[in-house]
């Protein structure tokens, strides 16, 4: 064959090898954006719904804050039932507990080798109960994840303000994290010095918040006990406070901020804390605390005020419906058990949530995406509805303006629409919005910035035959893995 021949041959040959193997090469999944959740923060965020259980001598002298002078005679509740406790959090669809092991007047919910205001002293079980104990192991039982509170500022304490008492705080924490199994989180918080009795002082008291607890080296204490627990305090370092106790998460929920100059109590970082930020160099969500009543403690007065099945729905939209774990307060009465009308509303509130999200209209749906990821099956729009938290649908690198669209076979009244991001590979969306198909043109009915690990959206009961997500602006190619209509 002559020489001008071959080489175009040549080269056509080489032309199709290349295409043929561009065609057959597999793209790869996304890379993903740091920060990213930690394991255990991943399962943290798949909890949606803990309860924290606020208990202590308050529960019998009708205060919020105790100032450490209370007899621990008067911690006597007298038909205490964990499992009532336990069995209402597991029906209503709570996935861990929180409890008071101590709160700011020092009194010990277990007996604790190193001091004499404890339950130990207290006529309950003739001063041989351990609710730290009955609490962990009933909430095991029902299948919860347990969590402790161990209040840092303590008014009982004499020594509150020096050293000493950061080695009692410490060997405190050693007895939780020794005696009682796994703990999923310690909440530390924020509220720290102030007036209080510290054995028989009766004065002010003001610590250096940033430092005086040395919290690096009592972490690392704690971390080397039990390496899978998550640190909450307002700051971090594993999950943050979003900043209000009122149950609101933010619009705007940022699951990282950079830490470096913050610290528990703070002033002035309530905003920061609501919205996190989207520069933000670690990741820690905001937990969204609050109470099923007025006050964290029980009071008979507040019987009448409980948070009715409505107001705890509400409470959860604006919490696991963006994107922050709640973390709801139920406080157990003097007998030693949740209020009849606290047990009402949390029940209440569960039928709620279940009978709106039973019947997701984006299954069996016809659903299809502006585009995806190498046009590759396994990054196609159906993974947004195949239930299936661990695939998803995503776009190439360069593409982050997409769309993707369900429709009905006939006309859907439309109320809520929930969506969540494969948040393994870091958070992306900062901007979407919603459109719906009436009588064949497309009308915007809601909006959001970010997404997070969930995002629901409420729209006033539109009737169509097509919904639209519009991705907008992200920090990167969109990586979304479910989305539900109802
Ligand atoms: C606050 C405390 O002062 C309240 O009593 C309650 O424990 C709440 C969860 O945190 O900072």
């Amino acid at each position: 064959m002559n020489r001008k021949l071959i080489q175009p041959l040549l080269g056509i040959c080489i032309l199709s090898m290349v295409l043929c193997c561009q065609e057959n090469k597999q793209i790869e999944a996304p890379q993903a954006i740091e920060p990213t959740p930690s394991p255990e923060q991943l399962a943290w965020h798949e909890m949606e719904m803990n309860a924290f259980i606020h208990f202590t001598t308050n529960t019998f002298t009708g205060k919020e804050w105790g100032y450490g002078d209370e007899s621990a005679e008067i911690f006597n509740p007298t038909d205490l039932d964990v499992d009532q406790w336990m069995g209402t959090l597991k029906k209503a669809g709570f996935k861990g507990v929180i409890l008071t092991a101590k709160h700011h007047d020092g009194f010990t919910l277990y007996p604790s080798d190193y001091t004499e205001h404890d339950i130990a002293n207290s006529p309950y079980k003739n001063g041989k109960g351990d609710l730290v104990k009955e609490v962990a192991e009933s909430a095991r039982a029902h299948g919860l994840k347990f969590g402790v509170y161990l209040s840092p500022w303590d008014r009982n304490r004499a020594d509150y303000g020096e050293e000493s008492y950061v080695r009692y705080y410490r060997n405190q924490l050693k007895e939780i994290f020794t005696n009682y199994g796994d703990i999923f989180e310690m909440w530390f918080d924020g509220a720290n010095g102030g007036d209080g009795y510290y054995g028989g002082a009766k004065e002010e008291r003001r610590i250096d918040k940033q430092n005086y607890y040395n919290w690096p080296t009592t972490l690392a204490m704690v971390e080397k006990m039990q390496p899978s627990v998550l640190f909450f305090s307002d700051a971090g370092p594993d999950l943050r406070w979003v900043g209000n106790e009122k149950g609101i998460g933010g619009k705007t929920n940022w699951n990282m901020i950079t830490a470096d100059t913050l610290f528990a109590g703070k002033a002035g970082i309530g905003d920061l804390l609501q919205t996190g930020s989207k520069d933000g160099t670690a990741w820690i969500p905001a937990e969204v605390n609050t109470s099923i009543r007025p006050g964290w403690f029980y009071h008979e007065e507040e019987d009448s005020l409980v948070k009715s099945p409505e107001e705890l729905f509400r409470v959860y939209l604006q919490s696991v419906g963006r994107g922050s774990t709640l973390l709801l307060n139920v406080p157990p009465d003097k007998r030693g058990l949740f209020h009849q009308n606290d047990v009402a509303s949390l029940l209440g509130m569960r039928r709620i949530i279940d009978s709106v999200f039973a019947d997701d209209l984006a299954l069996n749906s016809q659903i299809s995406a502006s585009s995806y990821r190498g046009g590759q099956e396994n990054f196609s729009a159906e993974h947004l509805i195949d239930k299936n938290a661990k695939t998803y649908w995503s776009t190439n690198d360069d593409i982050i303006k997409s769309s993707v669209v369900v429709e009905f076979e006939t006309k859907q009244e439309v109320n809520y629409i929930l969506l969540q991001e494969y948040i393994a590979l870091g958070q992306r969306i900062k901007e979407f919005n919603v459109e719906a198909q009436v009588d064949g043109q497309w009308k915007q009915v809601a909006k959001g910035t970010t997404i997070g690990y969930k995002r629901i959206l409420e729209i006033l009961s539109v009737k169509t035959t097509a919904i639209k997500i519009n991705f907008i602006d992200a920090r990167a190619n969109p990586v979304i893995a479910n989305l539900e209509i109802y």
